[in-house]
């Protein structure tokens, strides 16, 4: 080999022994710790305050609930009733949204409207349907102004919806890890802003490079998860694939091989891991570049899979799943919108308008089933979310897209532009909610819009 190849070989590897060098002892991979509903009730109150928490092995003041980096996973069944109490001890108002469930805007529900004065405290009961999709959710603060310093800060944890894996019995008791993808910029001992993903700790469940353990052969089911404010996650795993099985906490119709997954924020992938021969590999996220107007920042090791002992035979993985209903042929409207910002990138909009709670931009009847065409006139990516529901992706830049199912996040290309479909068609949604540019920081200068369904 000559030396040119030998050096370029060795790099990648080089960069992220360093990065794992550079802190302290590797750490054994552990869960969230997790809160979960008994008889059809899940009951847990929230303390948001500041407190001192370990950070990729660094201790760092941030505002954190219940004192923790990583919050509790929440796990409840289709059906289930989440009773929480949340206590605001910050000096800056905060709330609470479920991410990606179906379940209504109204009242002490998952309504972002509703917000929560420092010292203050609010009791929210979110019921979740018995039809409601089995998967990987999330809850985060979504006080407008306030929703990217929070997450940065640590405030974003796991809701499970349990069912995924129930219809097929070889896959449903394969052993489970959530993998909590978080980002803090630490100076000084807290948390502090800069600029997005300069000088940043990339943790998994607020890990640094943890060792996940598996035996040649074992397959699990990793639920991931972007829970942070604003970075990409281009994922690969070495020398392995990832088997798709939901998106955003929806189900896929097939499963779907892939060598890497992209993340944007707020986004999740629920894949399984079938391991391969005995040996360490790297879950390693790339650099990431979001365009002339954005941000570029570099890539890193996020944890350390080790395979190791007694070999299992591979389970035979199935290539369909369940149907899913393709909702082309079904749509009843369409409409545009524009994601645009200033030059400068301090304000962004949404149709030219920055977001104003008490103003109603889009209103929708209940049933229809809408094909929106989202642009992005601006020099950078930004990732389009909606509340109460989903949408299936069927064009990007022009180009149509396989039908393979829902989710609930979207990249939308610089200068570019998607079209999906979202069904209006479930009568748990009715009111009022928004949505956005899920780089958190976006959103709090304004590119955010409301929308309410009608009966
Ligand atoms: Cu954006």
């Amino acid at each position: 080999m000559n030396l040119r190849a030998a050096v370029l070989m060795a790099l990648p590897l080089a960069t992220s022994d360093v990065s794992a060098a550079g802190h302290a002892r590797p750490e054994m991979f552990r869960d969230p710790a997790v809160v979960a509903s008994r008889d059809g009730a899940l009951e847990l109150t929230l303390t948001a305050a500041l407190a001192t928490v370990d950070v990729g092995g660094q201790p760092a003041l941030a505002a954190v609930y219940n004192g923790s980096y990583v919050p509790p996973t929440l796990r409840v069944r289709p059906g289930d009733v989440v009773r929480l109490r949340l206590v605001n001890a910050l000096d800056d108002a905060t709330n609470l949204h479920t991410h990606g469930l179906a379940v209504s805007p109204l009242g002490n529900s998952d309504n972002v409207f509703l917000h929560v004065a420092p010292g203050g405290a609010q009791y929210y009961e979110i019921r979740v349907p018995p039809s409601h999709a089995p998967g990987l959710y999330w809850y985060h603060p979504h006080a407008h102004g306030h929703s990217d310093d929070q997450v940065r800060n640590g405030m974003s944890g796991a809701l499970i919806v349990e069912g995924l894996l129930d219809p097929f019995p070889r896959l449903r008791d394969v052993p489970e890890h959530v993998l909590l993808l978080k980002d803090a910029q630490i100076g000084n001992g807290h948390i502090v802003p800069r600029g997005i993903g300069d000088d940043v700790i990339r943790t998994v469940n607020g890990m640094l490079n943890p060792t996940i353990t598996l035996r040649p052969g074992e397959t699990q089911l990793w639920r991931i998860g972007n829970v942070g404010a604003d970075l990409y996650y281009p994922l690969t795993l070495d020398g392995h694939r990832f088997y798709e099985v939901a998106r955003d906490g929806h189900r896929l119709a097939r499963l779907v091989p892939r060598k890497e997954l992209l993340l944007p924020p707020g986004a999740r992938e629920e894949v399984l891991v079938q391991a391969a021969a005995a040996g360490t590999y790297r879950l390693r996220t790339a650099g990431f570049n979001t365009g002339p107007q954005g941000n570029h920042y570099p890539g890193a090791v996020l944890a350390t899979v080790r395979v190791a002992g007694a070999a299992l035979t591979p389970i035979a993985l199935p290539d369909k799943l369940l149907p899913v209903p393709d909702l082309r042929g079904a749509v009843t409207g369409r409409r545009t919108i524009v994601f645009s910002e200033m030059e400068n990138g301090d304000t962004l909009f949404i149709d030219g308008r920055t977001f104003d709670p008490g103003r109603t931009d889009t209103r929708v009847k209940l049933g229809a089933i809408e094909e929106w065409t989202i642009r992005n006139e601006s020099g950078e990516l930004h990732d389009f979310h909606i509340h109460q529901t989903h949408f299936q992706v069927t064009e990007v830049n022009g180009a149509p897209q396989r039908f393979e199912g829902y989710q609930d996040i979207v990249n939308v290309p610089v200068r570019g532009e998607v079209k999906v479909i979202i069904p209006f068609t479930d009568p748990v949604i009715v009111g009022r909610f928004v949505y956005h540019c899920h780089l958190l920081s976006h959103e709090d200068k304004g590119m955010m819009a409301t929308i309410e369904v009608t009966p």
